[in-house]
């Protein structure tokens, strides 16, 4: 099997973290659009277990969720023959690119990172080294790639804009050093809320079950979860202000039915929430289906997964060096040999 290579497209860069089974969140905000990007561009997909560990993971429960990870992003349509597929500690250049970038990174500038301001209030007892300088190894992440654009869930602006003002930096006292990386960012589905507080985002590791859809869900459970969703106590389903959790349905179902969501709305005057509830709940089971029909199918083949993933890694490699033995020749680090 031929991993792509020789990148003439432009380039996009994505990862997404192993910590549980991904959500519906993460597949509308992000590996939907990854899926499609892979006809138009040379696309590089890692699982960042690295990113992980900011958080304490139970290492059996790592190992698991990092090829189950593998295993769904290959499952919701990333082609590893067609982009570049890997695991994110099987390629050394990120952690060492990492050093080199937080070096040329401000701590101010890390302090004003809302991701990690919610995730130390969320782990009070875990503020870790890494959870601060999470932004700056997800610099390296994208820019030893030379990405051009970062498809990514609006959650992670921040971070990207970080991403920019350090390749920006970099260059401005090196020369071209780094592709400048722009954000891209989904029309319908670019942040999922929590079925159970629609003003926070739908994550993962949610300690309630019912805030999030798994990707591997039951229908019954997706349905399930859909009716206990939160709403209002109005009985009109309209996108409108003010109406957080119905807003938030709408979204789901226009993102997976493809339909505007005027079409939505239309479709569901005059039929209260019950009715709308169960009916996003079963497009979403619907959409999903072949997706868990696929991973299950994966998962019984992990001589495959792991022929993928080493092949992504080498390919990842070569890409990955190029960039590091530049960056340490312009900052004066004395080659080996
Ligand atoms: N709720 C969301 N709506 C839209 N996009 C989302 N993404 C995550 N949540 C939503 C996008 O998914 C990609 C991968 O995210 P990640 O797993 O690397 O990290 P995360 O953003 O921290 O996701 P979670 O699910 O909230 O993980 P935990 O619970 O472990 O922190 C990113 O492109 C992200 O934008």
């Amino acid at each position: 099997m031929e991993q792509a290579q020789a990148p003439k497209k432009k380039i996009i860069f994505s990862g997404v973290q192993p910590t549980g089974i991904m959500t519906l969140g993460n597949y509308l905000g992000a590996i939907k659009n990854w899926v499609e990007l892979q006809d138009d561009y040379h696309c590089v997909y890692c699982i960042v277990n690295q990113h992980a560990i900011t958080i304490r993971q139970e290492p059996s429960a790592l190992k698991k969720n990092t090829l189950e990870a593998y295993a769904l992003m290959l499952a919701c349509g990333i082609d590893p023959e067609r982009s570049v597929t890997f695991i994110q500690s099987h390629v050394a250049a990120h952690s060492q690119l990492s050093w080199v970038l937080s070096c040329y990174t401000q701590f101010g500038e890390l302090s004003r990172m809302t991701q990690f301001k919610d995730k130390s209030a969320k782990h009070a007892d875990n503020i870790n080294a890494g959870l601060f300088t999470y932004p700056v190894l997800m610099a390296a992440d994208i820019l030893l790639y030379q990405a051009d654009l970062v498809p990514v869930g609006i959650d992670q602006k921040q971070h990207l804009e970080l991403s920019r003002d350090i390749a920006l930096r970099f260059n401005g006292l090196y020369g071209n050093v780094f592709t400048v990386p722009d954000g891209y960012f989904p029309k319908t589905g670019a942040k999922i809320m929590s079925l159970q507080d629609p003003t926070k985002k739908m994550s993962k590791s949610d300690e309630n079950p019912n805030a999030f859809i798994s990707i591997l869900d039951a229908k019954d459970t997706i349905i399930k979860k859909c009716r206990r969703a939160i709403t209002d106590s109005e009985a009109e389903v309209a996108y409108r202000e003010g109406k957080d959790g119905i807003n938030n349905l709408l979204s789901i179902y226009s993102a997976v039915t493809g339909k505007t969501i005027p079409e939505a709305e239309a479709e569901f005057s005059g039929k209260g929430y019950g009715d709308f509830k169960t009916a996003v709940g079963e497009a979403v089971a619907d959409h999903l289906a072949p997706v868990r029909e696929e991973f299950n199918r994966l998962m019984k083949a992990p001589d495959h997964l792991k022929d993928c993933y080493r092949q992504g890694a080498e390919a990842a490699e070569r890409m990955a060096r190029r960039t590091l033995e530049k960056v340490y020749k312009k900052i004066g680090f004395l080659p080996p040999m």
